[in-house]
C-alpha cells in the first residue's frame, strides 16, 4: 500500500499527487502540515525517514522515500505498467530531467521566498511565538532557516525577493519559448517535467500574479491543457488550499511591487 505524508497546498506534494492520480494508483493520505509554523504536526519518527522533516514523504510498504521529484521517478520505476509519465527514450528522459533539475537548482527555494515575503510572514507574525521558535529550532536546513528569517523581517523589501521573481520570469520565458514548437516540455509526451513544473503556475497564480505572463501564449495554452485533466482536479483542486484567501489578499496588495521587479531587466 502506498502512503503519502503531505498537505493540501504544498507544491511538492501537489506534483506527487499529480503523479499518483495520473497513474491511477491507490494511496492513503496522512496529513503532516507544519507550514503554519507547528512542528508538533510531525509524527515522532518522521526525521528518520526524511532528515529534513519536510513533506512529501512516500511509503511503499516498508520502503520510504522523501523528495518529490525522486518520488515521481520511483513511481515510474516501481509501477511501470500504469500510465507512463516518463519516456523510454534516453534523450527524452535527459530532456525531462533537465527541466526537473531547475526545481532543485533554485526554483523551489525561490517559490518559498515569494510565499514567505508575501503571505507566510503575516501568518507567522500571528502565530504563537513559542510554537514558532520551536518550529525554527527544529528546522534542519540552515539555509531555509536564514532565508526565512530575512524574508519574515523584510517582507517585500527582502533582498532575496527580486532574484526569486526573476528566476520565475526566466523559467516561464524559457518554457514559453520551448512550448512554441513542442507540445510538452520533454518533447512529444506529457511527462514528469510537465507535472513537476505546472504547480508553480498555480502557486504564483494564487498570488494574483498571472497577468504578468498573460502574453506568454504557449505557456498559458500548456497550462490550460494540464489543468483541464481529471488528475489535476483530483490532485490539486480537490485538495484545495487553506491559505487561498490570504494569498489572494496579500498577493493583490503586493502586486504593484512585484510587477516592478518583474519588469526590471536583470
Ligand atoms: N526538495 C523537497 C522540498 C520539500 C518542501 O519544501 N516541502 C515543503 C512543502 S512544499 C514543506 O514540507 N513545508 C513544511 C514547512 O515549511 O514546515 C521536495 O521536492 O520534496
Amino acid at each position: 500500500m502506498l502512503t503519502l505524508f503531505h498537505y493540501d497546498r504544498s507544491t511538492a506534494a501537489q506534483r506527487v499527487r499529480l503523479g499518483l492520480e495520473e497513474k491511477k494508483l491507490e494511496w492513503e493520505s496522512i496529513i503532516v502540515d507544519t507550514a503554519l509554523g507547528d512542528a508538533s504536526q510531525r509524527p515522532a519518527d518522521f526525521h528518520k525517514y526524511n532528515p529534513k522533516g519536510l513533506i512529501p514523504l512516500l511509503k511503499d510498504g516498508d520502503f520510504s522515500i522523501p523528495e518529490s521529484t525522486l518520488i515521481l521517478e520511483y513511481l515510474e520505476d516501481a509501477y511501470p505498467d500504469d500510465f507512463n509519465l516518463r519516456s523510454k527514450e534516453p534523450k527524452e528522459i535527459a530532456k525531462m530531467r533537465l527541466w526537473m533539475r531547475k526545481i532543485e537548482d533554485g526554483i523551489h527555494v525561490a517559490s518559498r521566498t515569494i510565499g514567505v515575503c508575501i503571505v507566510n510572514r503575516h501568518i507567522y507574525q500571528k502565530t504563537d511565538q513559542k510554537q514558532l521558535a520551536d518550529y525554527y529550532a527544529k528546522m534542519r536546513d540552515g539555509v531555509r532557516k536564514s532565508n526565512d528569517k530575512i524574508n519574515i523581517e523584510m517582507g517585500l523589501d527582502s533582498p532575496l525577493l527580486p532574484p526569486s521573481i526573476q528566476a520565475f520570469k526566466q523559467l516561464f520565458s524559457e518554457m514559453n519559448e520551448h512550448l512554441q514548437s513542442h507540445n510538452w516540455l520533454a518533447g512529444n509526451n506529457y511527462s514528469l517535467a510537465d507535472i513537476s513544473l505546472v504547480v508553480y503556475l498555480t502557486r504564483l497564480g494564487s498570488f494574483q500574479m498571472s497577468t504578468l505572463w498573460s502574453e506568454m501564449t504557449a505557456l498559458n495554452k500548456w497550462f490550460e491543457k494540464i489543468i483541464s485533466r481529471e488528475a489535476y482536479k483530483k490532485a490539486v483542486i480537490d485538495w484545495g488550499d487553506i491559505t487561498a484567501e490570504k494569498r489572494r489578499i496579500e498577493g493583490a496588495a503586493a502586486f504593484e511591487q512585484i510587477k516592478k521587479i518583474w519588469q526590471q531587466e536583470f
